[in-house]
């Protein structure tokens, strides 16, 4: 059931990815920018590397020395050898998933993800023993019960990116799917969203057609999942794209505080645009709420490499929507028993102990 990809498709998805980058840009060459910038990063740390390493043990040697501890340099050495190892380790994108582009994976990529998503719709619920819950409804369950006290909020993208990484977890654990989350960029289509290929009826999201939600926010309500278009006047057919413009993103990712970021726009425009159950707390149990938050996640962590003083631990702002508390890195990321609770500062660095991934 599970299609593994040949070599050859996975290179023709690099090339169309790349042929997509010339064409439409949008935030893609941003992304390439990013990546640039880290491989430059790494091949200069290396390059200190080479240069400083000798110099340095010469250096604590001679302080060994002198200081009659030769006996025991080597052991004493160790924690500076251990330094170098990860600074030498393989630039990110190799070490680490890359997740992508919905347009630029092959179909035969696409159908494997929509396989994953139909798996967990299949297997019995972790969280509850009613035989009418599934693997995957534990997650609008989850997002619903404690994932709602994250937004308007600080905790909304760290919250949001552990929520995500449990369900990226649980695809591979329980559906033994290995490809990573995909994601939505909506700058790239933003003026026509309703045409966007995530919506193609035979490739996009019609294989979801007549799935049941059991729960509507917290009521038990039975019900077809529904979706539809909204612009902000309640006309019907079509989305508002100016929060999700490239233009509107562009203005986003230049704001200098972490508050403000996660205070923006953005990630209402998608929601409301596309009503039914993507506006409530139960959005997970539409399959596109993990493409828009994992694109949500990739602005995140754009966002995040361009901060000159804070850089990746950069985190501001309430604890709760209305909390006049403030969150801090040490707050706890629940996942109600799903997965381990681990601390905010945990996923503030996507290529860090506990998640290993890159756009
Ligand atoms: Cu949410």
């Amino acid at each position: 059931m599970w299609t593994v990809n040949s070599k050859s498709q996975q290179y023709e998805a690099v090339a169309a990815d790349e042929a997509e980058v010339k064409v439409e840009g949008g935030f893609r060459g941003a992304i390439e920018n990013s990546r640039r910038g880290r491989r430059t990063w790494v091949l200069a740390a290396l390059l200190a590397t080479v240069i400083l390493l000798p110099l340095l043990i010469g250096a604590g040697y001679y302080i060994y020395q002198s200081s009659g501890h030769s006996d025991t340099y080597t052991e004493d050495a160790s924690p500076e050898a251990g330094d170098v190892k990860s600074d030498i380790s393989p630039p990110p994108s190799t070490r680490c998933k890359q997740r992508r582009e919905w347009r630029t994976i092959s179909l035969q990529d696409q159908q494997s993800y929509i396989s994953a998503v139909l798996c967990l719709l299949s297997q019995p619920s972790i969280l509850t023993t009613n035989s009418n819950q599934t693997t995957y409804s534990d997650f609008p369950r989850i997002h619903s019960h404690i994932g709602f006290n994250t937004h308007n909020s600080a905790p909304f993208l760290p919250w949001h990116r552990y929520f995500l990484h449990v369900y990226e977890g649980t695809q591979r654990s329980k559906c033994g799917y290995e490809g990573g989350l995909v994601y939505w960029d909506w700058t790239l289509h933003s003026e026509a969203l309703e045409h966007s290929p995530v919506f193609d009826p035979a490739a996009g999201y019609g294989p979801f057609v007549g799935i049941t939600a059991e729960y509507h926010d917290v009521k038990y309500q039975p019900h077809c999942l529904s979706r539809g278009f909204r612009d902000t006047e309640g006309r019907l057919g079509h989305i508002d794209w100016r929060d999700v413009s490239p233009e509107s993103i562009g203005e986003v990712l230049a704001l200098g505080s972490y508050e403000e970021f996660v205070g923006s726009r953005m990630h209402d425009a998608i929601p409301f645009g596309l009503g039914g159950d993507f506006e409530t707390f139960t959005a997970p149990y539409d399959p596109l709420f993990f493409l828009h938050y994992t694109q949500l996640d990739c602005l995140w962590w754009l966002w995040q490499q361009r901060q000159p003083e804070k850089g990746l631990l950069a985190y501001s702002g309430h604890k709760h929507g209305h909390s006049m508390e403030m969150s801090s890195l040490d707050d706890t990321i629940n996942m109600q028993g799903l997965a381990p609770n681990v601390k905010i500062r945990d996923v503030m660095d996507v290529e860090g102990e506990l998640l290993c991934y890159t756009y």
